[in-house]
């Protein structure tokens, strides 16, 4: 099997009975459009063959689902992205939620769920309500004296960067260094190509600081950065575990919900009708946020590790296989979806792979879903149409579909 090179011209020969997709999931045209080579690997099967980068891939629901569901063969311990662990060392400390298995797996992953629970969620949501409706307050009367509005700068940057830090306790200063440190974690799952050297050479000067608010010294008492050094004392996990734990809110919490709402909003923009329902009913947000995740999934790809010879789908994988699952493929499978092309905040999407699923399955998704819903909430309030004044520009990422800006003009209601 391959070892990740700088670029993808590489291959490996197909190993027999697997359909073969001659694509680069990591290059700039994947990245900008991926629709088209979805299609392309879901019609040639449930499991495929990536020759660039020696990997299998499923880009259906059924066999992203399948996947997902059998962690025992489809492990995590040996990375989420193309880099198999087995073969080289982890670029950072390997996350303890994230790219573990059961039984150590486990314990940290009830520690976070605790944390991130409906009924935190109910703590939480006054707060996270009252932080959309002021922030969206300040960009109208910002318009109103001619200013244009970047949803993505002004409004779906800087919403998680303040709800989520607070609730974690990291102090104001220097937050938009969670953007460096998730641009990069989130390159790091794909190929050591240029886009991630990029963000890792501009992510040097911010490791420190990251590092530095994972220590309780710096982690405002009561907040969910507190609370994981609360269960080391009460002996649920280790005091060494603890920095790692809260780094993992660090890496995962900000730039999968800023890229969240952008393409939340980038899709109501570019679906007036869908808007206007929006705004009719404010009940949709959460349907709408639901089905924009599902659309644009922020996070598009993650991998897995067999822990044994096995067979999926009728195709035999063998031990220590790297896989690429495609949650926004399977997101846009018509096998799953009627119409999957189309963005339908009626729909209702249950079921969709933007948080994963399974053991592994997104364990902030309660507070990524308050997030969305209340700043949806708050532009329906107020906006009878999101319109776009100039093209919305993309931030190329390994593995986040992601956007750099998008020049708005919201119409008061
Ligand atoms: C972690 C981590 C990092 C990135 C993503 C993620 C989506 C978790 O460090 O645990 O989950």
């Amino acid at each position: 099997m391959n070892t990740p090179t700088l670029d993808a011209t590489t291959t490996t020969a197909p190993p027999a009975g697997v359909p073969v997709v001659d694509i680069d999931p990591f290059s700039d045209a994947f990245l900008t459009d991926p629709y088209e080579a979805h299609q392309r690997m879901r019609e040639a099967g449930p499991v495929v063959w990536i020759p660039a980068y020696g990997i299998y891939a499923c880009a259906r629901h059924a066999s992203v689902h399948a996947v997902f569901n059998d962690h025992a063969t489809y492990i995590s311990g040996a990375g989420v992205g193309l880099a198999n662990f087995h073969k080289e060392a982890p670029f950072r400390p390997k996350s303890l939620i994230l790219e573990a298995d059961p039984p150590s797996h486990t314990k940290a992953r009830a520690v976070l769920a605790r944390i991130l629970s409906p009924k935190t969620v109910m703590q939480i949501r006054a707060t996270f309500t009252a932080e959309a409706g002021t922030l969206i307050d300040r960009l109208q009367a910002r318009q109103a004296t001619g200013e244009t509005i970047d949803a993505v700068k002004d409004l779906a940057e800087v919403y998680p960067l303040k709800v989520f830090p607070d609730a974690v306790g990291v102090g104001e200063a220097q937050r938009e260094n969670l953007l460096l440190y998730g641009d990069m974690i989130f390159n790091s799952f794909g190929p050591r190509n240029e886009r991630l050297q990029k963000s890792a050479e501009l992510v040097q000067p911010v490791t420190a600081w990251i590092m530095a608010h994972c220590q309780r010294e710096n982690l405002r008492p009561g907040g969910f950065g507190d609370l994981i050094y609360q269960a080391a004392d009460a002996g649920e996990i280790t005091h060494e575990e603890a920095p790692l734990l809260v780094r993992s809110f660090l890496s995962a919490g900000v730039d999968t919900t800023v890229n969240g709402i952008g393409n939340a909003i980038l899709c109501l923009a570019r679906h007036p009708d869908q808007y206007a329902q929006l705004h009719a009913d404010h009940a949709l947000a959460r349907p709408a946020f639901e089905e924009a995740l599902r659309f644009e999934s922020s996070v598009q790809t993650f991998f897995r590790t067999t822990s044994q010879d096995t067979e999926l789908f009728g195709v035999p994988i063998p031990k220590d296989s790297k896989i690429v699952t495609f949650l926004a493929a399977a997101n846009r499978d018509e096998r799953q979806w009627p119409e999957p092309d189309r963005f339908n905040i009626q729909r209702r999407p249950a079921g969709h792979m933007a948080f994963g699923s399974g053991i592994h399955g997104c364990v902030g998704q309660v507070v990524a879903r308050l997030e969305g819903e209340v700043v949806l909430t708050a532009l329906a309030k107020r906006f009878s149409r999101i319109e776009l004044v100039g093209e919305p520009q993309r931030r190329l990422n390994n593995t986040l579909r992601a956007l750099a800006s998008m020049p708005v003009r919201l119409i008061p209601a």
